[in-house]
């Protein structure tokens, strides 16, 4: 049966070929898509067989590509292949994406996740030609109800020339009543967020789009890329040990109450094992204020233990993706999606006392964090919403394994050679090795702590014999400064940062 109940959206009703060829060379599009849910399934890939033989004519044929964040094979994938993707912003993971970013074919600005709607509302980006949007439904009344993400949509369909809107009917129709669309305004206009504890709904549960401006509408039917995560191992475990530990601890100092404070969790299996690792926690009745719903959330509503999550997007494997769709009738009771203005706005993550945890690349012995550029030069995915998070937690924790690559990468350096989350913002590094609480520390007493809880028993030496050669009279943040990226530079010589 048809999802769209709106005669006058029948009526744009088009194959995702035709509604591809409204868009020409040069365009600047806003998709849906946030952590591969909720993304444009058709278009996106016929729109990439239109750029492709464009390009065997020799034509010229590049578009800009604004998303909420990453998205899948359909979009970034099939479009990056292609050599026709100008501009990306912002988070993105595809591996074609990545290296189309990284080999110079496309352009990337990294930006906050919860800066990205504003800019684009305020014109930083131009003219933004088309939205192309999924959504689950088109009722009676032609107001829509929104799919698996939120992202960046009510902000792109505002701003955009031409609507395209995909109807999937994969999506459960139950999603309806889950979303809580709320629009903010352009500077100096803009109003505060009302929102004071998680649960709390202030907007819509449909959008309300302009009809003058949609141009086709597209009928799908095709599942969210849904990746599984992987099993739990005992250094997953042991991270998430020490997360749990230390918020014991906090709940023990009298700094946080039992229900702890409303929890953020990045994206990841690491991530995703603090999750699971909270179901066996002392902790009930808490409550998430975040980006993804991932696995491990559901699970933790499954069992009664997380009462309520807001976020933007799902990020679920296929298992838990097809659970939601049984049982979204009661998933909505638990679970709000909000534009990513929204979940990730530094005003009401601030409010809300949340407590951040969000993996790394590598972190440095004075807590400055590299969170996207592999050996300071090549783009991992993005900083995502990490930024958005970390500076305005009333916690800021990060995770990740001591070691990469076999061993060959120390995740704790002399100097991050890339900045993503400074010294001011990071307050808590921790890996299976052990935990760092950098609050109310100086740079050489963090460091010692660093080395000492979180690095690898394999880099602690080099690490201590860095420092202490560093740490001579007068200076407050000791470094060798022909030394300190010498770590990185011996890895791409040698394939290890040890020293032999
Ligand atoms: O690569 O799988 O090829 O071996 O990086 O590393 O340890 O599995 O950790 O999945 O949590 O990802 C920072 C990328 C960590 C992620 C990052 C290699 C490592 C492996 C993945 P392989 P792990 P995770 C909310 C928050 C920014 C955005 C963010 C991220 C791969 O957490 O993108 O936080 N964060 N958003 O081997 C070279 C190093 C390395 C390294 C790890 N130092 N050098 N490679 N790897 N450390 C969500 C959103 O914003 C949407």
């Amino acid at each position: 049966m048809t999802r769209i109940l709106s005669e006058k959206y029948r009526s744009k009703v088009m194959s995702a070929e035709e509604a591809a060829k409204l868009i020409k060379n040069g365009d600047t599009i806003g998709f849906a898509g946030f952590t591969g849910s909720g993304y444009p399934k058709a278009l996106p890939v016929a729109l990439a067989a239109q750029i492709k033989a464009a390009h065997a004519r020799g034509d010229e044929f590049r578009i800009n590509v604004l998303t909420g964040a990453s998205t899948a094979p359909e979009l970034d994938g099939a479009l990056a292949e292609t050599g026709g993707v100008g501009m990306r912003m912002p988070y993105q993971s595809d591996p074609s994406m990545r290296n189309a970013i990284n080999n110079g074919t496309s352009d990337y600005h990294d930006v906050h996740l919860s800066h990205s709607a504003a800019q684009v509302r305020h014109g930083f980006w131009g003219e933004m030609d088309f939205a192309v949007i999924e959504v689950t439904k088109i009722k009676e009344d032609g107001t829509v109800v929104p799919s698996s993400s939120v992202g960046n949509n009510n902000v792109y369909m505002e701003k955009a020339k031409g609507i395209i809107l995909e109807v999937n009917s994969w999506q459960s129709e139950d999603l309806e009543g889950m979303h809580d669309i709320y629009s903010n305004k352009m500077a100096p206009h803009t109003e505060p967020i009302p929102i004071t504890s998680a649960g709390q709904r202030i907007g819509s549960t449909t959008y309300d789009i302009d009809f003058s401006r949609v141009v086709a509408v597209i009928e799908t039917d095709s599942a969210d890329r849904n990746t599984p995560f992987k099993p739990l191992d005992d250094e997953s475990k042991a991270i998430a040990s020490h997360f749990i530990d230390f918020l014991g601890g906090e709940v023990k100092a009298g700094r946080i109450p039992s229900s702890l404070l409303p929890l953020q969790s990045g994206v990841g299996n690491i991530a995703n094992a603090v999750l699971a690792g909270l179901l066996d926690a002392p902790f009930d009745q808490f409550v998430s204020y975040t980006e993804v719903i991932q696995d491990g959330m559901v699970d933790l509503i499954d069992a009664g233990k997380l009462a309520v999550a807001s976020a933007t997007a799902f990020s679920l494997s296929p298992t838990c993706a097809e659970k939601m769709n049984d049982k979204a009738s009661f998933y909505r009771t638990k679970i709000i999606l909000r534009p990513q203005e929204v979940s990730n706005h530094p005003e009401v993550i601030r409010r809300l006392g949340v407590i951040s945890c969000n993996g790394l690349l590598e972190a440095d012995i004075y807590g400055n964090v590299n969170s996207t550029n592999v050996m300071g030069t090549k783009m991992m995915n993005g900083i995502g919403g990490s930024g958005d998070f970390t500076r305005n937690a009333f916690i800021s924790c990060f995770v990740t394994p001591s070691v990469a690559k076999n061993g060959d990468i120390s995740a704790i350096v002399p100097m991050v050679s890339h900045h993503d989350h400074t010294e001011h913002d990071a307050m808590v590094i921790i890996t299976e090795q052990g935990l760092a609480d950098c609050r109310g520390l100086s740079p050489k007493q963090r460091a010692k702590k660093i080395i000492d809880n979180c690095a690898h028993p394999d880099y602690r030496a080099q690490l201590h014999d860095y420092f202490d050669r560093a740490a001579v009279k007068g200076v407050h943040t000791p470094h060798l400064l022909t030394e300190a990226l010498s770590w990185h530079q011996r890895f791409l010589d040698t394939g290890s940062m040890k020293i032999s």
